[in-house]
């Protein structure tokens, strides 16, 4: 046994062992066809193979419906084990029969572990019809030890499911029996199955049934001539003359099979041969890795790019949120509406801003007037402002998300994810969550509460502490609010008298107060401050996007590992 390769294969299949395809990119169902196959192939065949590479030959009986499987089958072994007849169930479970001396070896779960077993023989010994998805043993003295036959469902079944088995365990054949007939061996399916035996270098025999004896010379010359053009002109062939049967389970005589049986019993009995056949299988199974392991790893890369550009079209969603955020920031509409009726009650009437350089003394006394005649004025500015910014950053999160929700629900991957994590669309994702706005207000309250430090941490100042003083903390901060809103882009005509107004009168004030310098820095950090903690909240908002994200498909270096593990393979592939 070469013991590294068999700890390469090991290797090989572990990094097969997650959902490496989890979501509709490209053709996710071939993708998943071809990463079941494989770790199909290393699980049934070649794991098996390799750590036992003396155990008996598997012969898989393969063909299309109503080719005349089962009816070899049981005419090789002389006794009907498995079904033969056209109108039989579709969901019988595949038949494996054996020398007793085998039976052992099949029953045991070492090859096909996925396939349950089922002995036993319905009206033989008492044993069931085995259950779809089982594999059914049954023993035959006269069949030779050390090779098994397997009747393998229809290659162009019906039902799918029974499809896939026969590919599943023509990928776990030592050596495949291929039955066609006269009037099918020209037929597609076949071929393509064909194609892949030739593609692997798999062990092959060809068995033409039911070929009218007139036929027989030009119908054998013809898939013969067929067989060398595919590059299949080795394989052994056997031609089997149509018999009259009495019935849909009789079993053609011995001496139509006999060919056959007799090439089989050869072959069990000549180890030498048996290796032949084995190495021949296992090495054309080994060397394919070399191409299809790639091939799986470029489908894992393309699996995670689409994966990638799920999460690159949210994070898209909510920088363009951080953008709308920053606009809403400058177009003075904030300043509107309410937070104007309130700072009009704090302050008086737009036209202050004329005369605003000689009049900042007389602004100070209608400030303090202002705080002595009401309780505080510059709370309900305060009040009006904070739900401005609320009802912006809530209008910011429900942007993103929609943007967010239409940017998936316009790619397949998207969708598909979507659908799998049972999310309401309508209903949740493509809003901002449900406790968006009391962190909203938090946010704000706590952005006030700094802006307040900062204007108490610069009122401290010794050349403006007096200055500072004669107005008060809360209306400098609610100043320094209204003026990190300062700009008059965007609005145009009497709306900068009024809005723009409202924050550039704040600026001139505080700037008389701190300085041009100080009230610069002042509302940098006030605005930055805010970007800030509307940034976290937007990341936690995104977070219900990307979250169904993670952890979600093949890991970044699987592909690689995928690589590594076939080149290692290949490596160590000398049997
Ligand atoms: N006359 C005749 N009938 C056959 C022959 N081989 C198979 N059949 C019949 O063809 C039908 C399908 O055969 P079966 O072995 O079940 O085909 P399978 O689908 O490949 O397993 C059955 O009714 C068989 O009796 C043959 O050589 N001669
Ligand atoms: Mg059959």
């Amino acid at each position: 046994m070469n013991v590294g390769l068999l700890a390469a294969l090991k290797t090989l299949r572990q990094h097969l062992d997650h959902d490496l395809f989890p979501l509709a990119i490209g053709d996710v169902a071939a993708d998943r066809r071809a990463l079941k196959e494989l770790s199909g192939q290393l699980d049934d065949y070649l794991l098996p193979r390799l750590a036992a590479i003396d155990a008996p030959l598997l012969a898989v009986v393969g063909g299309s419906t109503g080719a005349g499987k089962s009816t070899l089958v049981n005419s090789l072994v002389g006794a009907n084990v498995t079904e033969p007849g056209v109108l039989r169930p579709t969901t019988l479970a595949p038949t494996l029969v054996c020398n007793p001396a085998d039976a052992a070896w099949f029953t045991s779960t070492s090859i096909l572990p996925g396939l349950p077993r089922v002995t036993g023989l319905p009206g033989i010994t008492g044993g069931g019809r085995g259950e779809p998805g089982t594999l059914r043993i049954a023993t035959a003295d006269r069949l030779p030890a050390g090779l098994a036959l397997l009747d393998a469902p229809d290659i162009d079944s019906i039902v799918s499911t029974n499809r896939e088995l026969a590919a599943q365990l023509l990928a776990a054949a030592d050596l495949w029996l291929f039955v066609t007939t006269a009037s099918r061996y020209a037929d597609e399916v076949p071929w393509s199955f064909l194609r892949l035996a030739r593609e692997r270098s798999t062990a092959l025999a060809i068995i033409l049934q039911r070929v009218p004896a007139e036929a027989c010379e030009p119908v054998t010359a013809d898939l013969t001539r067929l067989l060398r053009e595919h590059g299949l002109g080795d394989a052994p062939l056997f031609t089997v003359p149509e018999l009259e049967l009495p019935s849909e389970h009789a079993r053609l005589p011995a001496h139509a099979v006999q060919p056959i049986a007799t090439w089989l019993a050869r072959l069990s009995v000549d180890a030498r041969a048996r290796a032949a056949v084995v190495r021949q299988t296992l090495s054309g199974a080994l060397d394919s890795l070399g191409t299809r392991v790639p091939a799986l790893a470029d489908r894992v890369d393309r699996q995670r790019a689409g994966i990638a550009e799920l999460r690159a079209v949210v994070e898209k969603a909510y920088d363009s949120g951080m953008s709308a955020f920053d606009e809403g920031m400058r177009d003075g509409l904030l300043l509107r509406g309410e937070v104007l009726a309130r700072w009009q009650d704090f302050i008086g009437t737009g036209d202050l801003m004329r005369s605003l350089e000689s009049r900042i003394g007389w602004l100070r006394d209608r400030i303090t007037a202002a705080f002595t005649g009401r309780p505080a004025p510059d709370k309900e500015l305060r009040v009006a402002l904070e739900s401005g910014v609320e009802t912006l950053i809530r209008a910011t999160a429900d942007g993103a998300a929609e943007r967010a929700v239409e940017s998936w629900l316009a790619m397949p991957a998207g969708r598909d994810l979507l659908e799998q994590s049972g999310v309401t669309v309508t209903g949740r994702l493509g809003r901002a969550s449900s406790d968006l706005s009391s962190r909203a207000s938090a946010a704000v309250r706590e952005w006030q509460g700094y802006v307040l430090d900062l204007v108490r941490s610069e009122g401290t100042d010794r050349r403006t502490v007096a200055r500072a003083a004669s107005f008060g903390v809360n209306s400098l901060g609610v100043m320094l609010m209204l003026a990190v809103f300062a700009s008059t882009g965007g609005i145009t005509g009497i709306e900068i008298g009024i809005a723009g107004g409202t924050s550039l009168l704040s600026q001139k004030l505080l700037e008389a107060i701190f300085g041009d310098q100080a009230v610069r820095t002042l509302t940098q950090s006030a605005r930055e401050d805010l970007r800030r903690r509307v940034r976290e909240i937007l990341d936690d908002e995104r977070s219900r996007f990307t979250s169904l994200l993670d952890g979600l498909g093949p890991a970044d270096d699987t592909s690689a590992h995928l690589r590594d593990a076939a080149k290692a393979v290949q490596e160590r592939g000398a049997l």
